[in-house]
């Protein structure tokens, strides 16, 4: 089938422009942030609705190709402002790491690799479906969170980590035994991200995510990093563990990266 792809061998990210016409396209994702050249922009603050309210429920997924979390709740989390066009929905969030940590993350910035990168991919709410939304040119928006390691466990991290032990094989699900509000995996400040238009980071790389990476990053412990090292990927894959599940950087080409001008 069509969803053959793999970060190993044959089917990894070098051949899936081959495999997959939008993944050869001009407006790829991820891409290195060249901070020295990222223009200024006067938009409104980001605006985030129901990050602070626990979900009744989460639950993760080995998809095969990462660990993916997602959510029930009364009303589902959305972004707008910040330069966003229209009100963009939770979907679900996942994880892209290395097998150490002096690699995982898939934006660079500056160059700088970090040994994890979070995403929150959320869809345009007018467009009533992720489904829908992957079709249309500004249909997701996804925020990007940088993972820095910590001496201590991040402890929204702590009962996720411990559901990863449920999940070692693909297609598993486990719940998370407590549930943190969608704010605790962001950093701080969310004032200052860096904004351009890119692609799904993986096959079929449709050239439709609006993305926001913000400049501050979470901490994990190399502890809890272990846990998702120690998960196991797609059959497919080259590799016993699911690890440096990230694509390389893709050229900018004529796109320009902006900010909020405070
Ligand atoms: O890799 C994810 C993929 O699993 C899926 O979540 C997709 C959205 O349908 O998004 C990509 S990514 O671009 O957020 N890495
Ligand atoms: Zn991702």
């Amino acid at each position: 089938g069509g969803s053959e792809w793999t970060y190993t061998g044959q089917h990894g990210p070098l051949h899936w422009g081959s495999m997959f016409q939008s993944c050869a396209g001009n407006r790829q994702s991820p891409i290195n942030i060249e901070t020295l050249n990222v223009k200024q922009e006067y938009w409104k603050p980001l605006s985030l609705k129901n990050y602070e309210k626990a979900p009744s429920r989460m639950r993760v997924k080995n998809n095969g190709h990462s660990a993916q979390v997602e959510i029930d709740a009364p009303v589902a989390p959305r972004v707008s402002g910040g330069g966003l066009k229209g009100e963009y929905i939770f979907a679900q969030f996942h994880f892209h790491w290395g097998a150490d940590s002096t690699l995982g993350s898939e934006h660079t910035i500056d160059g700088v690799r970090y040994p994890m990168e979070l995403h929150m991919v959320h869809y345009k709410g007018s467009y009533g479906t992720l489904g829908e939304a992957v079709k249309r040119r500004d249909g997701l928006a996804v925020l990007g969170v940088m993972l820095e390691v910590s001496n201590s466990d991040n402890p929204a991290l702590a009962p996720l980590a411990t559901a990863l032990l449920n999940v070692t094989d693909a297609e598993m699900y486990a719940e998370i035994s407590a549930m943190y509000p969608l704010k605790a995996f962001l950093p701080r400040n969310i004032e200052k991200f860096y904004r351009y238009e890119g692609s799904l980071t993986t096959p079929t790389c449709n050239e439709v995510v609006t993305w926001t990476v913000f400049d501050e990053a979470i901490s994990i412990s190399e502890r809890q990093l272990e846990f998702f090292r120690s998960l196991h990927p797609s059959e497919l894959e080259e590799v016993p563990i699911l690890v440096n599940n990230f694509r390389p950087v893709q050229p900018l080409g004529p796109r320009e990266i902006r900010q909020r001008n405070k």
